[in-house]
């Protein structure tokens, strides 16, 4: 029998949409690019509704593009070998149920159980990327998966037809003016520098407009609904729902809806700057080619401005400018003990730089490329492991 037939993928959603988005972007490619029967258990259906719109809130089970769901509860404690899949995957330490544990140390031959981590571009991920880690009761091995940015890691999700999809959506004006004319953007703004924005709530978002208020380009920032909903309301003046726009000076800000999650990448490939934030998004402007800043995924005691340091590095260490932006942008940068945030500043020397930081995009898509996908490189990883279970 061929191997893997069956995947089951377990995600607790911690908070907002990364968590989900990233597990149902990896269920999805498993099922119709390798076609392996994926089963996802999500223990958030509201959130997942939230990118993508065909979910049902009150099912226990549902099909969606061929991907099984399962509303993941406490009562879903007693399993059988039988139910277990070929592969489990838990997002993020996410503690599978003791009664599946049990059941897939009763399996013969045992499932490949793999702890997919999160993305971060420290070194010592390529250390830890693959090991094993034996459970402290049963006789079971769980391997960890880490993505990456490097070809000893796990590298980036990325669907094998996303490129194409890409080129022919920005090679067609025509499908881009009607994809940004539903959401209400006027002609001016669609001629204007496009600028997505998806951040944190303390995100210096109301510098930055200052900032662009006052730049010599014309700016259109689309923001989803719920983003940063202070600082566009303080803009707006009016709540910040979908639709909500205001011109002040050279800068419009427009709300658009929270979009489906394959509606989202349109955005980013529509606009010419995006912020980005978490996990998913940031990942996904990488591959768009084009200029982003992201806004890292806060942590106590600021260890996330290690984690977004070690990308900075490998990133942008040559662009100023860019590195500089970045580190304001996520509040990493001091002076006197006080936040750097200059945006007038930052943002000259962003749009002075802008040629070598859209270079980078494109070099930086091509070097990623080469570290092949995450879900290809997790089965390859998964059949190693079942072959040399079956010569032991
Ligand atoms: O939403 P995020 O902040 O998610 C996460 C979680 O907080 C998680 O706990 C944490 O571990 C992680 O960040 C680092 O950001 P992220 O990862 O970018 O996920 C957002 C998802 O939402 C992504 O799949 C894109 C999707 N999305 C849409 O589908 N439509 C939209 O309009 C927008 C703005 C995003």
């Amino acid at each position: 029998m061929t191997f893997p037939q069956t995947l089951h993928l377990f995600c607790r959603v911690v908070d907002n949409y990364g968590d989900i988005g990233i597990c149902w972007r990896l269920a999805r490619q498993l099922q119709t690019e390798h076609d392996i029967l994926v089963t996802l258990w999500v223990d958030d259906l509201r959130s997942f509704q939230r990118i993508c719109p065909e979910v049902s809130l009150d099912a226990e089970e549902q099909k969606i593009f061929g991907v099984t769901i399962r509303h993941w509860q406490e009562q879903n404690g007693m399993f059988a070998p039988s139910d277990i899949a070929d592969i489990v995957i838990e997002f993020f330490a996410c503690d599978i149920p003791p009664g599946y544990i049990a059941a897939m140390a009763e399996c013969d031959p045992q499932p490949v159980w793999l702890n997919l981590e999160g993305l971060t571009a420290e070194e010592w991920v390529e250390g830890c990327h693959t090991l094993p880690s034996s459970h402290p009761r049963l006789p079971l091995t769980k391997h960890f998966f880490f993505p990456g940015f490097t070809g000893k890691t796990g590298g980036l999700l990325r669907e094998s037809a996303l490129e194409a999809q890409r080129e022919d959506f920005q090679s067609n004006p025509t499908k881009m003016t009607e994809f940004l004319a539903q959401f209400g953007v006027t002609p001016t703004e669609m001629a204007s520098t496009k600028v997505s924005l998806f951040c944190y709530p303390h995100a210096p978002v109301v510098a930055l407009f200052d900032a662009w208020q006052n730049s010599e380009v014309a700016l259109t920032c689309l923001v989803p609904e719920g983003v940063a909903s202070d600082s566009i309301h303080a803009f707006l003046g009016t709540e910040a729902k979908a639709g909500a726009a205001r011109m002040r000076g050279a800068l419009t800000v427009r709300v658009l809806p929270f979009v489906a999650q394959p509606d989202y990448d349109k955005l980013l490939w529509a606009c010419d700057l995006n912020f980005v934030r978490g996990e998913d998004s940031w990942v996904r402007a990488q591959w768009t080619g084009k200029p982003f800043i992201w806004h890292i995924y806060p942590q106590d005691e600021n260890l996330h401005h290690k984690k977004l340091r070690a990308f900075l590095t490998r990133y942008s260490a040559d662009i100023d400018s860019l590195s500089t932006a970045s580190l304001c942008w996520n509040g990493a940068l001091t002076a006197n003990g006080e936040e750097q945030n200059d945006w007038s500043a930052l943002w000259t020397g962003l749009l002075a730089e802008m040629p070598k930081i859209t270079q980078r995009s494109a070099d930086w898509q091509q070097q990623m490329l080469a570290n092949g996908d995450l879900a290809s490189n997790l089965l390859q990883f998964a059949v190693s492991l079942r072959s040399v279970a079956a010569k032991n």
